[in-house]
């Protein structure tokens, strides 16, 4: 039984728990002075550090649940392995830190440590990538990026852009590097090209997962090429895989850049964090990048200021993010009837 003090809380939590789904668009967090409060333990297991995002996500919540906001942070890395991820919680849960904040690797499989969490009255917030849970109450809410909105909108710039060019959908030979399989940002990120593949007719010409890591990405787009010799278009879900697919095809003895006709591949990518990302993307190496915010440390700790204060956060709660590119033509893309702005970097 965790100590009375907490009773509070629990009824707290429970009144929250039985609260139905709500999603909200974040507004950016407003810096906050230290509260007036006992320190606050928060239990912190992060997923790895397998890319430029997530080492700015991860020093984001490290900036945020300092000492001096009010708070002590037992941070774990679970270095790519979900088993690790689950001995974090169980350690958090052992230690009854106030809060769990779960940055999870993949959706499935945390239905029985979360329950220990819920068990133990300690309230969980996940954050970035989601959880697929088959009770939605065995988490108190969530904060991150809507990953399929953000491939939907790069597919409709890639459909904008082929047809301005007068390229017809079947010239369009799309080379897939996928993020971490079972990860929400793979899985939005995928569902966004492959319904657009349905719906315009392009050539989806191979999918592969290059887990997020330069690395992989180098070696998947080098094999790709090996097999493939009409490719013209590479879809990396993140900046990573992008740069190290960007190496492959000049290794290759290929150009990279959005003149297609011309036998250039063009890369677009995900985040818009990595300084070399962006310096690419100026010189036109990467044509389009969706945004992807890693800083949400303010974020999860005004969820929990939310709670510390007794009142309720929305269950699901979405950053709103941009598109950034260097083709000047076009301005903006169009999702369900919604133009969102496309931001030209040159
Ligand atoms: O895009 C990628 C990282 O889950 C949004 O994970 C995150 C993704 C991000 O490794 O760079």
């Amino acid at each position: 039984m965790r100590k009375t003090a907490l009773t509070a809380s629990v009824l707290l939590l429970s009144a929250i728990l039985s609260v139905g789904c709500r999603s909200s668009a974040v507004s950016e967090p407003v810096k906050t002075n230290p509260p007036d409060r006992k320190t606050v333990t928060v239990g912190f297991s992060q997923l790895g550090a397998e890319s430029d995002w997530r080492k700015s996500n991860t020093e984001s919540m490290l900036e945020a649940f300092s000492a001096e906001n009010g708070y002590t942070m037992i941070y774990k890395n679970g270095q790519q392995k979900q088993s690790n991820q689950v001995t974090a919680l169980r350690m958090f849960i052992q230690q009854e830190v106030d809060y769990i904040v779960l940055a999870p690797e993949t959706e499935t499989g945390w239905d029985f440590v979360l329950r220990e969490a819920k068990d133990a009255d300690i309230p969980v917030i996940i954050v970035d990538r989601r959880v697929d849970v088959s009770d939605e109450s065995l988490y108190c809410c969530w904060v991150g990026s809507d990953f399929e909105l953000e491939g939907r909108k790069m597919a409709s710039w890639l459909n904008q852009f082929v047809t301005k060019k007068g390229i017809s959908a079947s010239d369009v030979h799309i080379a897939h590097i996928q993020g971490t399989l079972g990860s929400t940002a793979q899985l939005g990120r995928t569902k966004g090209l492959e319904d657009a593949v349905r719906e315009f007719g392009w050539d989806l010409v191979a999918s592969e997962s290059g887990d997020f890591t330069e690395v992989r990405g180098r070696e998947v787009m080098a094999s790709f090429l090996r097999e493939h010799e009409d490719i013209n278009v590479v879809y990396c879900e993140n900046d990573n895989e992008a740069i190290g697919a960007i190496d492959a095809i000049e290794a290759a003895g290929r150009r990279v850049g959005s003149d297609i006709a011309k036998g250039e591949i063009m890369v677009v990518s995900f985040d818009g964090i990595n300084a070399q990302a962006m310096s690419y993307l100026k010189e036109g190496k990467i044509s389009c990048i969706a945004e992807c915010n890693p800083l949400h440390g303010p974020r999860v700790q005004a969820l929990i200021e939310t709670l510390e204060d007794g009142r309720t956060p929305s269950k699901y709660n979405y950053v709103s993010e941009t598109l950034f590119s260097s083709v000047p033509e076009i301005k903006s893309v169009a999702v369900d009837g919604i133009a969102y702005d496309v931001e030209i970097v040159e």
